[in-house]
């Protein structure tokens, strides 16, 4: 086992993958910025949890998989599945509650979901998808596939009974998933430390003799790496491991707790927004000559304008129907 490693600043940048990340990242934040407008204009309803400050992780983490991987997740799961590719007007729709969103307005924020990309959602209940993984993976070794999963997460499953129970299955039966722990520090008002009696979550690995490392969740390259390193072995060996990603979300667990103040100080919240994972990439990208000023300005300028876009989309989506309500309750 390791921890913390991050990739040597000598490694040269590719300007292709730099571009990627980075409007990949870009894109997951604004897109995030934007919902949180709509919602508070009262176009968006029910729950929004959103993902800002965390974008590293699903960016760094998809880059390091086939597009035929599998991607499955929490409620905080907007970015996982843009990352994976999925078309953020049909984002934006959902989280609207319209016809032409995800999974047709009626899942919402929590419940996106896209069989074309290979993401499997998407759920509102913690650690309820852990299983699931190891269950998509008991599938692909049965199929004689060789697709990975990666199952993100919270801190806030780790004292859950599910977390174990699929750690223990997937090691036991060598399942090919990647659990990506997003330690983010808190579940909703609770800080780990009230909650873990161990807080360094990747040594729970150790107990079911698997991989566990720990990772710079606001390097979107080290992430890449780690990631790799995992995805390589589950594929290769069919075996799963347990990552650690050390992030911080920049605003409240949800929109309705927007200032999250009373269980973590403002001055926290302004110490680790120092270490904004979108802005370390791009004094990256330029200190290695991998990406230009005009270059930054060009990629902000397409993720507004696709983020627009997305929005007009959603607008002018119908709202589903009454008749809805009865279609897709139970599988044909
Ligand atoms: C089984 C279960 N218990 C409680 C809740 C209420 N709840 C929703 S989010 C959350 C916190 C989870 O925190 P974490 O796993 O760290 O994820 P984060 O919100 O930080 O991304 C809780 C307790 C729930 N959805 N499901
Ligand atoms: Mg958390």
């Amino acid at each position: 086992m390791a921890q913390m490693k991050t990739v040597a600043p000598s490694a040269r940048l590719d300007s292709e993958l730099a571009k990627r990340l980075l409007t990949q990242m870009q894109l997951i934040r604004r897109f995030e910025e934007k919902a949180a407008e709509m919602y508070a204009m009262g176009k968006i309803g029910g729950f929004l949890h959103l993902y800002i400050g965390q974008e590293a992780v699903a960016v760094g983490a998809t880059a390091a998989c086939r597009p035929d991987d599998y991607a499955v997740s929490s409620y905080r799961e907007h970015g996982h599945c843009l990352a994976k590719g999925s078309d953020p007007r049909r984002i934006m729709a959902e989280l609207f509650g319209r016809m032409d969103g995800l999974s047709k307005g009626k899942g919402g924020s929590m419940h996106l979901f896209d069989k074309g990309v290979n993401f499997l959602g998407g759920h509102g209940i913690v650690g309820a998808h852990l299983p699931l993984a190891a269950g998509v993976g008991f599938a692909i070794k049965y199929q004689g596939g060789d697709q990975v999963v990666l199952c993100y997460f919270g801190d806030g499953a780790v004292p859950e009974g599910e977390f174990h129970e699929s750690l223990n299955l997937c090691a036991l039966w060598k399942l090919p998933v990647v659990y990506i722990c997003e330690n983010n520090r808190y579940a909703m008002g609770t800080a780990i430390h009230r909650a873990l009696a161990q807080t360094e979550i990747w040594r729970f690995a150790e107990t079911y003799g698997i991989k566990g490392e720990a990772v710079d969740g606001m390097d979107v390259l080290a992430i890449r790496d780690c990631v790799g390193r995992a995805v390589e072995r589950a594929r290769r060996d069919k075996v799963p491991t347990l990552i650690e990603a050390r992030t911080y979300r920049f605003r409240g667990h949800s929109m309705r707790d927007p200032a999250g103040a009373i269980y973590r100080t403002k001055e926290e919240v302004e110490r680790e927004k120092q270490r904004d994972p979108i802005v370390l990439f791009s004094e990256r990208c330029l200190k290695d000559g991998a990406l230009t000023e005009a270059d930054l300005k060009l990629i902000e300028k397409a993720v507004a304008d696709q983020v627009d876009e997305a929005v007009a989309f959603a607008e002018a989506s119908p709202e589903p129907p009454p008749e809805e309500l009865f279609t897709d309750v139970y599988k044909d």
